[in-house]
């Protein structure tokens, strides 16, 4: 038998051999990659959250594991200021957070509207661990957190809140497309058992109403995993992914024989289709198939994504729809 070091040494050679796919189709917006671990997240800052997760999955570790360990990096990230500590609050000066995780054997657990928690991610896991509910929301979902160890803290950074009064001054409420190139992180995650997992965590959109919740910690609209299938994940405006039940749909495409990347295209056009103002929204799709297959894509340029293949981790821009 194998052991795990030449096991995991067979994966790495297996994705050093893919990487030269990845760069090769690049521009495309997609890769193809048939074996090894593999891990795939929304926009720049999912660069060092890959590596947190893909050290997760070079050490055998489970791809639930991996997609945990990885949007922790963003949450505890002060200069990010779309997810957990540090992100921008809503309109009454809350910092509100949501999130959502999914296993490969389509367990799943969410928190939303939590405040005071640095990594909501966690107690989403912990939410589908210990818990009979799927979701918890608001004091509940804090109320929880705390019996269960969690801390809780001022997640309002002195920058943010320097932000949220200059923004009071006008107080106009525009949702901007591709907000400073970094927002929600998705993470979708392969491991070396050819287990698939996803994570997604958010601050949510900034100066948000207080009491909304977006797409992010929905199963089925921000995140959605099929160990059969595959898994996908979205950014951007959570209302318009809600309403499309966005992650679902891209999982069912696949079912349906569509690649990831042709998925991708598919949701982000029905969501083109339904919505009359979609020159003013941008919202942007991941998905992974049950192959490793990566797909890519959203309304307007300007999306990017970070890919890692167990030999090397890169930032590619997404395929649009408005040319
Ligand atoms: C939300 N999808 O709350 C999240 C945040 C995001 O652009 O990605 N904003 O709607």
């Amino acid at each position: 038998m194998a052991t795990r070091r030449e096991f995991i040494k067979k994966g790495m050679l297996a994705s050093a051999a893919a990487s030269a796919l990845i760069s090769a189709k690049a521009d495309r917006g997609s890769s193809t990659i048939e074996q090894g671990p593999m891990v795939i997240s929304t926009w720049n800052f999912g660069k060092e959250a890959n590596d947190a997760a893909m050290s997760v999955l070079l050490k055998n570790g489970s791809a639930l594991d991996a997609v945990e360990t990885g949007v922790r990096v963003p949450e505890g990230d002060p200069k990010v200021d779309s997810v957990g500590y540090g992100g921008l609050p809503d309109r009454d000066g809350h910092v509100t957070l949501d999130a959502c995780i999914m296993d490969h054997n389509g367990q799943c657990g969410s928190v939303a509207f939590l405040e005071h928690i640095m990594h909501p991610i966690s107690v989403a896991r912990k939410v589908m661990e210990k818990t009979p509910h799927v979701m918890l929301v608001g004091e509940g979902a804090l109320k929880f957190a705390l019996d269960q160890g969690f801390k809780k803290e001022d997640l309002l950074t002195a920058d943010a809140e320097k932000a949220w009064k200059e923004w009071l001054k006008k107080s106009e409420y525009k949702p901007v497309i591709n907000f400073e190139n970094h927002d929600t992180i998705g993470m979708l995650a392969k491991d070396m058992n050819g287990n698939l997992s996803g994570a997604c965590t958010t601050s949510g959109l900034a100066y948000k109403m207080h009491g909304r919740i977006g797409d992010s910690p929905i199963i089925g609209a921000a995140l959605f995993v099929d160990n059969e299938i595959g898994c996908a994940t979205a950014t951007g405006h959570g209302e318009y992914v809600i309403k499309n039940v966005g992650g679902f749909l891209i999982v069912e495409l696949m079912r349906q024989g569509l690649s990831p990347q042709k998925a991708c295209e598919k949701a982000i056009a029905r969501i083109v289709k339904k919505t009359k103002n979609y020159m003013d929204i941008q919202v942007g799709f991941l998905a992974m198939n049950k192959k490793g297959e990566t797909g890519a894509f959203s309304i307007h340029k300007g999306f990017v994504y970070a890919l890692h293949n167990g030999n090397e981790n890169k930032l590619f821009d997404a395929g649009y729809y408005v040319k």
